[in-house]
């Protein structure tokens, strides 16, 4: 089974210029891009997710502020993450629990393999940990 990893996007530029990062398919980024959505505003005492999918696979970036993930795998494997620079991202593969907690000021930027689909989605935890 495929696991979350950091993944590190080239910083191009200089302090006196700025930055860009690049997220591209069959570089870094190992699927076909299918839908880009982005969260914001988030207050920091909400946490998001409490959800796996079945198929999903994910780059998530936080472009602004600090995100916190937890991906808890069905046999009970924990991956913590802080995504706390935009040149930082996290490859998400299917079947995985996700917990995210944000500072106010966070926009996370996900780019997903497939179209919105809420059977893709599995919302009770009991149920997850049942796939087992
Ligand atoms: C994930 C994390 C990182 C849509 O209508 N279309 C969409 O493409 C998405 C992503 C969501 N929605 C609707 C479904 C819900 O009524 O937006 C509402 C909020 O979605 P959700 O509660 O799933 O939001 P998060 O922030 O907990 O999770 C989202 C993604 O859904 C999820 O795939 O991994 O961001």
């Amino acid at each position: 089974m495929k696991k979350p990893q950091l993944i590190q996007f080239k910083q191009i530029g200089a302090p006196t210029l700025g930055y860009i990062s690049v997220a591209e398919v069959e570089d870094n980024v190992p699927f076909e891009i299918k839908r880009v959505y982005w969260t914001y505003f988030t207050p920091n005492h909400v946490e998001r997710g409490n959800h796996s999918h079945h198929a999903l696979e994910q780059v998530i970036i936080s472009v602004a502020g600090i995100i916190s993930f937890e991906f808890e795998s069905i046999d009970g494997e924990v991956f913590e993450f802080v995504l706390d620079e935009p040149s930082k991202g996290i490859y998400v593969p299917p079947g995985y629990w996700r917990r995210m907690k944000f500072s106010h000021n966070a926009v996370l930027l996900c780019m997903a393999s497939e179209l919105y689909d809420e059977k893709d989605y599995i919302r009770d935890y009991e149920t997850f940990k049942k796939l087992k």
